[in-house]
């Protein structure tokens, strides 16, 4: 895949190193890393609103995020385009024209180059500048961040915006090093793609990413296996192009559907309807429920109030998907295999998806049971379970992310007095409204665990962190102040909050969720997004600021 223009790493005389061994140093009043979605509006706001001299400090070759690296086939935003997008601009938002309900990865990495040329920013993001550590030095109150490429960067303020879902999580099998075939993980695909023709794939893993992938591979490939470890739901995603009127009234009405965006749960501009699953009588429901699957996408699961709360209300939505299961897929046993059992419809991440269960109903498709047939090893000339091994030319690793944390602790960050971000969340993230840690002075991070972030439609929960950092800081440089640092007290309080906020919902049940941290073997066992809600939660972080950012020690 060609690279979209206008990414070209920044270079300037300063940011070559002045001798072999002596670290250039480029000091700057806030460093940001990742030029994701989040990056690039923390740095227009930091520019624009406060006149601050910013350096964005991106690992990739282009700007992008998480779309600069999931380039999958099939890779699509589940949230629907007209609403996957900034809403802080209007002449971006009446200019650009999304051509799909849902957009795809290529159309996400054109639209976010779109607005970096708009907004001029490109000339302060440095590309291909991998960071490998980050120290905070209490006598200067400065951070100072290192790069692989030995460049070091010096700033007061560090804001991550490194993403939720950006470390791919490779599964230790033993023998991947030598197969002779080719292997990818989904979330770092290659630019040129991949031929499927003519070869005999493997798939490991049936997430929101493995749904999406499996039909694409399928149509061009000899033959599919897909080894399945949990069965999923999928809604029909219902893809199609936006017609000229839905593109009009989306124009005419963006501050309506923002303002719904807002104010509701998930930062989706759809209303979650007020009725619970129990009030309405079974043949209703019934229809409520195939409307909904109709229309399709996420907004499934707004057909009923009490589908993430009420187990009675998720079984009865459970139930309804798994029969569409079986009245997809034509052999009963596999129909089975791919039914869910073991937890309720969208405990986990729920995915949508185009053609997914009808994949199965393919000749050259095979489903192969992990519960049943647990991998074994990777061989030289494919993968072996249990029972058998199955012969494979390219494997494919459809296996997540070291979600929320893992993109953070990446970074080897250093706070106060030396203290490791890695051992003061060995237990779980610790922090205050997902913004701070305490020991880590003038560290905030954009949608960080403790945050709605990955519940939420993702511009909309990284609008109103940068929104809120950004006041943040100017209303330190407005009063003199220099420091900020979350208390202890206020962080435990908070962490204590996430966890009543999971709880009061079905989210903690489902025990192989990524949001748990259950994917990636040794990782705590902790529920990190911020369930109680997006307009609950920028109502709270509206208030702690609104009274002197209550729970912050600043100085
Ligand atoms: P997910 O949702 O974490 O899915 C990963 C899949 O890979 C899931 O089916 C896992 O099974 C499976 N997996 C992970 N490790 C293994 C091993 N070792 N063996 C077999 N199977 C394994 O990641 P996605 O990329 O699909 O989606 C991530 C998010 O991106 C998505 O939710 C959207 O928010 C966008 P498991 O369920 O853990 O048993």
């Amino acid at each position: 895949m060609a690279e979209h223009p206008g990414t070209k790493p920044f270079t300037e005389a300063s940011n070559t190193r002045a001798a072999a061994d002596t670290p250039a140093v480029h000091t700057f009043d806030a460093l940001i890393i990742g030029a994701g979605f989040s990056g690039l509006y923390q740095l227009h706001t930091l520019r624009e609103q406060l006149g601050m001299r910013v350096r964005v400090l991106e690992q990739g070759g282009g700007i992008g995020g998480t779309w600069y690296w999931n380039r999958y086939p099939g890779a699509r935003c589940d949230s629907e385009s007209y609403y996957y997008c900034y809403s802080f601009d209007k002449r971006i938002e009446q200019e650009w024209t999304w051509s799909e309900r849902y957009p795809g990865h290529a159309e996400i990495r054109q639209y976010l180059d779109f607005v970096a040329r708009r907004l001029d920013l490109l000339r302060d993001v440095q590309l291909d500048t991998k960071v490998v550590g980050a120290q905070y030095d209490d006598d200067a109150g400065i951070w100072t961040v290192d790069t692989e490429g030995g460049e070091r960067f010096r700033a007061p303020f560090l804001i991550t915006a490194v993403g939720c879902l950006s470390t791919a999580n490779v599964p230790a099998i033993p023998g991947l090093d030598r197969f002779a075939g080719q292997w990818y993980h989904t979330g770092q695909w290659p630019h040129e793609g991949v031929d499927f023709t003519g070869k005999r794939v493997g798939q490991i893993g049936t997430g929101s990413t493995g749904i999406q992938v499996a039909p694409v591979i399928a149509e061009q490939a000899t033959h599919l296996t897909v080894f399945q470890r949990t069965a999923n739901y999928s809604i029909p995603a219902r893809n199609r192009p936006v017609t000229a009127q839905e593109i009009r009234l989306t124009r005419d009405n963006y501050e309506d559907i923002w303002r719904r965006a807002r104010s509701g749960a998930n930062g989706h501009p759809f209303t979650i309807a007020d009725r619970s699953v129990h009030d309405v009588p079974a043949d209703e429901r019934q229809r409520i429920f195939e409307e909904a699957w109709e229309r399709g996408g996420l907004r499934f699961r707004a057909s009923f109030r009490d589908i993430l709360v009420d187990k009675g209300a998720n079984d009865i939505t459970s139930d309804f998907l798994r029969a569409k299961i079986r009245a997809v897929v034509k052999d009963p046993e596999m129909a089975e295999t791919l039914t869910p059992r073991d937890h309720g419809f969208a405990t986990k991440r729920p995915p949508i998806d185009t053609g997914y269960f009808e994949t199965f109903n393919r000749d050259n498709v095979r489903l192969v049971d992990l519960k049943a047939e647990p991998i074994v090893e990777i061989t030289e000339r494919g993968l072996r379970t249990t029972r058998r091994e199955y012969p494979l030319d390219i494997l494919v690793f459809a296996t997540g992310f070291d979600a929320l944390t893992g993109p953070l602790l990446k970074l080897n960050i250093t706070g106060s007095g030396g203290r490791r971000l890695s051992d003061d969340w060995s237990a779980g993230p610790r922090t205050y409204l997902g913004l701070q840690t305490p020991g880590f002075p003038n560290l905030f991070t954009i949608t960080g665990p403790g945050s709605p972030s990955v519940l939420c439609n993702m511009p909309i929960a990284i609008e109103q962190h940068v929104d809120w950092i950004t006041a943040c800081i100017g209303d330190m440089r407005a009063q003199g102040l220099t420091r900020i640092e979350a208390e202890r007290d206020a962080a435990d309080g908070w962490v204590r909050h996430v966890n009543d906020a999971a709880n009061a919902t079905l989210l903690p049940q489902a025990s192989s969720s990524w949001y748990l941290g259950a994917n990636v073997p040794g990782k705590p066992r902790v529920f990190m997004p911020y369930a109680g809600g997006f307009a609950r939660y920028a109502g709270i972080c509206d208030e702690v600021a609104g009274d002197g950012y209550r729970g912050f020690a600043r100085s």
